[in-house]
């Protein structure tokens, strides 16, 4: 039996990768920290199975890793902890690079540390934001890198300390330049799952308007659960090597947000520029139970709002997954577009419903309280 280590396994990747692990048979080991409200709810399910284990570290905490990893001695190593959210970086960029440079570091250190070097196969999840203020589109792995902001500098450290590793200390080591990846455990602020959750709260009651930066801006969305597979393909592979995962297909921010709301029942029309753009509803489906029946053609329920634009912001993303495809034979094409978004949509449908539902419960029981109905 394989024993992988996963840092990060309580974000979005982290879940897939563990249930996509212990599928194929792996002793799954994962990091967490402490937090004052301890649910750990994408991996809430997996906790108390005899194949998932959970050890507390810190990217910041070299002793941690040391600790963790001499421990464990994996196999595998996925590093997918990070502070990820670009816009964040801006606002802590020294953390940001603690945790998304000096942390992939310390990852690789440890190993050294404790002698594995020769037996452990490291993923290092890397992203398609070195590409930045990109220099040709699409993006591969020959493309120059142009990182465009504090969040990618530290990824392109990252990226290299990898290349150095592997080179110098013949460590098997690899980074995944992954587009980016949704799906319907995504993080609320990302702006697909902004979007998904603000169509289903739009269409059913509790959300008027949604907010919105740069809405033409141009990435190339995949499902993360078809990710975490190309991961453990990367580590399979007879030789270590960096490769691009993506779909190859474009989208702008402005069509995510028609296909969401189209699927959530709303057409919307997009009018106006810049600041001024706003979606406006050109026809509600009014045969879907779940669409709000305030809402009527016209009314405003996407805005702009500067305070969603970036200092600098990546802005063309487009990857080419030709080397990922016949290197490794994965297929970028398992979930289309428009499947992703009606995924999101439809979890945050389900989500927003059980939310009302809930709130229903709540509210009524509140009134037989104070009725003395129920005591
Ligand atoms: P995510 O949902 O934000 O998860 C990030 C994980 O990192 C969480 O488990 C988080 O733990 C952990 N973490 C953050 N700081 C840490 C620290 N100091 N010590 C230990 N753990 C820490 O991110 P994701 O979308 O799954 O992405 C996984 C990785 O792929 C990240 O490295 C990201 O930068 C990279 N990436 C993502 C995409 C994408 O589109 N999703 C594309 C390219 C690359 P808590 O739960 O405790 O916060
Ligand atoms: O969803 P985003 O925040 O993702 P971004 O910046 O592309 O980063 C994600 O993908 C990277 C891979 O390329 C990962 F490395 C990274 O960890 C993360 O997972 O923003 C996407 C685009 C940006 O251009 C942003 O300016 O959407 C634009 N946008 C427009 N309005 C918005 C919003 N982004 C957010 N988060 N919120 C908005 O309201």
């Amino acid at each position: 039996m394989k024993t992988a280590l996963i840092t990060g396994v309580t974000g979005q990747d982290g879940s897939y990768l563990s249930e996509f692990l212990l599928d194929k048979g792996y002793e799954v080991h994962g990091i967490i920290r402490r937090s004052s409200v301890d649910f750990r709810e994408r991996i809430a399910h997996l906790e108390g199975k005899p194949h998932f284990h959970l050890h507390y570290a810190d990217m910041g905490d070299s002793m941690s890793l040391v600790k963790v990893v001499g421990m464990v001695r994996p196999d595998e190593i996925y590093n997918l902890a990070a502070q990820s959210h670009v816009q964040v970086s801006f606002d802590s960029p020294e953390y940001t690079a603690n945790v998304d440079a000096t942390g992939v570091l310390r990852v690789l250190e440890a190993v050294r540390a404790c002698g594995l070097e020769k037996t452990c196969r490291i993923y290092q999840a890397s992203t398609s934001e070195l590409y930045g203020k990109v220099e040709e589109v699409p993006q591969n792995e020959k493309t120059p890198f142009h990182p465009y902001s504090p969040y990618a500098v530290a990824k392109l450290y990252g990226y290299w300390i990898v290349k150095e590793y592997r080179e110098a200390y013949g460590m098997y080591c690899c980074s995944g330049i992954l587009f980016n990846h949704e799906s319907e455990r995504r993080g609320e602020t990302f702006v697909t799952r902004k979007i998904t959750l603000a169509a289903a709260r739009i269409a059913q009651g509790p959300q008027d308007c949604l907010y919105l930066g740069n809405m033409s801006s141009l990435r190339d969305w995949g499902y993360a659960k078809d990710y975490v597979e190309c991961m453990w393909m990367i580590l399979q592979n007879d030789q270590p090597d960096d490769f691009v995962i993506a779909t190859g297909v474009q989208h702008s921010v402005r069509e995510f947000a028609y296909y969401a709301f189209l699927h959530a029942g709303i057409e919307l029309e997009f009018r106006g520029e810049g600041l001024d753009e706003v979606g406006v509803i050109r026809s509600i489906d009014t045969s879907l139970s779940t669409v709000n029946c305030h809402l009527a053609v016209g009314n405003i329920v996407v805005r702009v709002s500067p305070d969603f634009y970036r200092p600098t912001d990546v802005v063309n993303l487009w990857g080419d997954p030709t080397k990922a495809k016949t290197v490794l034979g994965w297929n970028p094409s398992k979930t289309s577009f428009e499947q992703l978004v009606k995924i999101m949509v439809d979890s945050d449908m389900a989500k927003v419903a059980a939310e009302g539902a809930a709130m229903k419960v709540r509210t009524n029981l509140a009134e037989y309280l104070e009725k003395g109905i129920v005591k």
